[in-house]
């Protein structure tokens, strides 16, 4: 056994131990209506208006824009969440999730 006395922790491990998080990002189209990004980012990422708008704006101007960053199944669903409501409008945005 490694640790016989099992009183020590093993130094590779992180002490507090946090699910692996992801980042739930807009892609830009030439085509969605911009107020519609921000109903989106207020409805389901909980933004201000403000902040909405300022996500929008960089997502317009640069291509790509962090939504939020979550475990793994909350960003699968705020993906789903976007998507469905985009197509439920007839509108071509993408939303999509990497590894932070
Ligand atoms: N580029 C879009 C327009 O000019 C607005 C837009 C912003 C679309 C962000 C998608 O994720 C997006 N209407």
């Amino acid at each position: 056994m490694s640790n016989p006395a099992g009183d020590t922790k093993t130094k590779t491990q992180s002490r507090t131990r946090t699910p692996p998080q992801y980042k739930v990002l807009l892609l830009n189209d030439d085509y969605t209506p911009m107020d519609f990004v921000v109903e989106v980012l207020m409805r389901f990422f909980r933004k201000s208006e403000l902040e909405a708008t300022r996500i929008m704006l960089q997502v317009h101007h640069e291509g790509v824009g962090v939504c939020g960053v979550y475990p793994f199944e909350i960003a699968e669903t705020k993906v789903h969440q976007v998507m469905e409501a985009a197509a439920e409008e007839g509108h071509p945005l993408q939303c999509i999730m990497e590894p932070e």
